[in-house]
């Protein structure tokens, strides 16, 4: 059985590469036929890892293929997933099942909403890639960055898919989690609390050791609203891990820093802006965290670029 992967980017290529090259059919879904063309030229997808690029020719296809579609892997940013799920829902098979591979919280939700049929299963995870810009076919080159890991769970059937077998035949690093939604959480309030700052502060990871009690605040407030969101687990240490994340990624520069500094749009709504969505759901109030939304606001309003 073939898997589809839409959203031909980073961590989409470097699953659809993995898989292929362990022998287990995958597709790409292009965004339309000016970009299937520009696929087919390229003749694939090319990975680099350790300095070393592979080719991988997967096949690619768009949204309007008539096959059917039972595993698909979406990969694209979270802003685009309604858009995306929207353009192949007629194909979903009776019983599909998606991997949602979306940081932050709230496009999952909405997904889930789009396609009552398919199960979601959703995934946080801390392997690294990016598109190789600089090379002629950067398009379709991906640099496999940052080795790490991935969860996968459903909060509605803790029973594991039988697929997990094509993963691990991939090499591609995962584990089943029953507490999939802590984990989102988790890495959402990490993201909070460093993100923005770094945006802010026009500084990498590191540069935040010098707003030390800053980062204390926001910590505790969103603390309060893992509580008040029933994820007291994903708030246990949270400080003493954002420090620790501080550290170890000091001299990096986070992702929404990179996003703002090439002029692309964030997650913004789906990291700060569900923490800060949730917080008013549950008439909490978070001044310091509502304060950051609105100065981050302020910020990419002044960046030209989307806020919300
Ligand atoms: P990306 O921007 O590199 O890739 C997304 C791709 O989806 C793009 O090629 C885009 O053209 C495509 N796309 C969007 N809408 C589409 C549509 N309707 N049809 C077809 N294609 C469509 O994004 P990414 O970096 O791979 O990130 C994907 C998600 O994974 C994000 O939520 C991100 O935060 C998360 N994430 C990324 C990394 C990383 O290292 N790149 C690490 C952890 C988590
Ligand atoms: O995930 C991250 C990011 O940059 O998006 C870290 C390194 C944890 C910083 O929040």
């Amino acid at each position: 059985m073939s898997w589809h992967v839409l959203g031909a980017g980073s961590l989409g290529c470097l699953w659809a590469a993995r898989l292929a090259r362990a022998g287990v059919p995958v597709q790409l879904i292009l965004r339309d036929s000016a970009r299937l063309d520009a696929y087919q030229r390229a003749g694939g997808l090319t990975l680099v890892e350790q300095g070393q690029a592979r080719h991988y020719p997967v096949p690619g296809q768009t949204a309007a293929d008539p096959a059917p579609i039972q595993r698909l892997l979406l990969a694209c940013k979270a802003y685009d997933v309604e858009s995306a799920i929207a353009a192949v829902k007629p194909r979903l098979a009776p019983g599909a099942e998606l991997v949602l591979l979306q940081n932050g919280l709230g496009s999952q939700e909405a997904v889930a909403a789009r396609v009552p049929q398919a199960r979601c299963i959703l995934a946080s995870s801390t392997e690294g890639a990016f598109r190789d810009g600089a090379a002629p076919d950067g398009e379709w080159r991906v640099v496999f960055a940052g080795h790490g890991h991935t969860w996968l769970g459903d909060p509605l059937d803790d029973h594991p898919p039988a697929w997990l077998a094509d993963l691990e035949r991939s090499g591609i690093p995962h584990q089943w989690s029953p507490d999939i939604l802590s984990r989102l959480w988790r890495k959402l309030a990490l993201n909070c609390a460093i993100n923005p700052l770094t945006v802010l502060y026009a500084c990498r990871n590191g540069g935040l050791s010098e707003h030390r009690a800053e980062v204390a605040t926001l910590c505790a407030e969103l603390g309060q609203l893992l509580h008040s969101c029933g994820q007291p687990a994903a708030a246990q240490d949270l400080y003493a891990d954002v420090q620790r994340v501080i550290q170890a990624t000091a001299a990096n520069y986070s992702s929404m820093h990179q996003d703002v500094a090439q002029g692309r749009r964030t997650e913004i709504a789906y990291l700060l802006g569900h923490a800060c969505a949730a917080a008013q759901h549950h008439g909490l109030a978070l001044p310091l965290l509502a304060a950051l939304h609105e100065r981050l606001v302020q910020h990419l309003d002044a960046c030209g670029l989307p806020s919300h």
